[in-house]
Parts: structure tokens; sequence; C-alpha cells
């Protein structure tokens, strides 16, 4: 088995209702060992659009790399995902960010993801779970990476209903 770290993100529709159903789909064809709390993220890259929820977690896979990517491709499709804008709102997107420490630079997959290092979306939840991970390419830890980006706007989600108004 080898270890494996996925980032989750959502923004349209019940946003925590996907992230569910998405890690509920995900545990058929791996063991999940840990999953990060959730923050609201605000949108990176097409800056016109809902607020993100995103998470990370961690999971251990026989799956081989492009069988892997094909399984996440397949799940986000069955999810609701359509094709959309790169960048732009999407009821679920499942991005593959570490597998094991390798390092794949291929037509269809590049690992680790080649901008997970940017994004405080990413990095903030992976943080939570993997804080001493090295980035196999930067040589960094993901703690280091967390504390170099601009985390401005990122806040835990909170899972609370809002309070029901009678009046
Ligand atoms: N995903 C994107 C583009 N921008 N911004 C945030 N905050 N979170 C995301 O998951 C995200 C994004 C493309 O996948
Ligand atoms: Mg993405
Ligand atoms: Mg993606």
């Amino acid at each position: 088995m080898q270890t494996i770290y996925l980032g989750l993100g959502t923004n349209l529709g019940d946003r925590a209702a996907n992230l569910q159903a998405a890690i509920e789909a995900l545990a058929e064809a791996m063991v999940i060992t840990a999953v990060s709390p959730i923050y609201q993220t605000p949108p990176w890259g097409v800056t016109n659009q809902p607020d993100f929820l995103n998470l990370c977690l961690a999971a251990q896979t026989n799956l081989p790399p492009v069988d892997l990517l094909t399984f996440v491709k397949n799940l986000e499709i069955e999810l609701g995902r359509e094709p959309a804008e790169r960048w732009g709102p999407r009821l679920i997107d499942i991005d593959l960010l570490f597998y094991a420490n390798q390092i794949i630079e291929t037509e269809q997959l590049t690992i680790p993801h080649p901008r997970l290092h940017e994004r405080a979306f990413v990095l903030r939840p992976l943080a939570d779970i993997a804080p001493e991970f090295v980035h196999p390419r930067l040589g960094s830890t993901i703690a280091q990476l967390a504390t170099a980006v601009d985390g401005e706007g990122i806040r835990p989600f909170d899972h609370t209903p809002e309070p029901i108004n009678l009046n």
C-alpha cells in the first residue's frame, strides 16, 4: 500500500454534503487514514465566484497513480461535476497532491500537484494532517510551505447550522 494525499474543494450547491459524499465514495476504493478539518477559503485564480470549502485527506491505496487519477475523475462526474472553465466554480474537485514520495511527470498527470505549494487552501488543511511530510521536489515540509503562503481570508468552517429565526 502507498500513502497518498488528496485535496478536495467545492463551491457550488450544498458544499458540506458534496465533501461528505466524496469522502464516502473515496472510502470504497482506499483506506482513508486522516481527514483534515474543513476550511472556508476565498476563491483563488478566478476571484469572482463563491467561496470554497476545502479539506485534505490521507489514504492508503494499491491503485497505481494513473488508475487513481481515472478513479477520481470518474467520481467527480458521478457526483455531478460538469465541464467548466479552468479555476471556475465547481460542485466537487478532487486533486491528487502526493503519491508517496514519487515524482511523476506525464502528459496526463503531474505529481506532486504542480501548484500546491502556492495554495494556502491546500497547505492549511494539509498541515493539519501531514505537517512533517516532505515535498519530494521542494525538500520542505508542509508546515514550512504553509507558513510561506498568504492565508488571508481562510477560516475554519463552522458546521453549526444557522439559527432558525421564528419571528
Ligand atoms: N480550486 C480551483 C481554483 N480556485 N480556490 C479555492 N479557494 N479553493 C479551491 O479548491 C480552488 C480555488 C481549481 O481547482
Ligand atoms: Mg483543483
Ligand atoms: Mg482538479
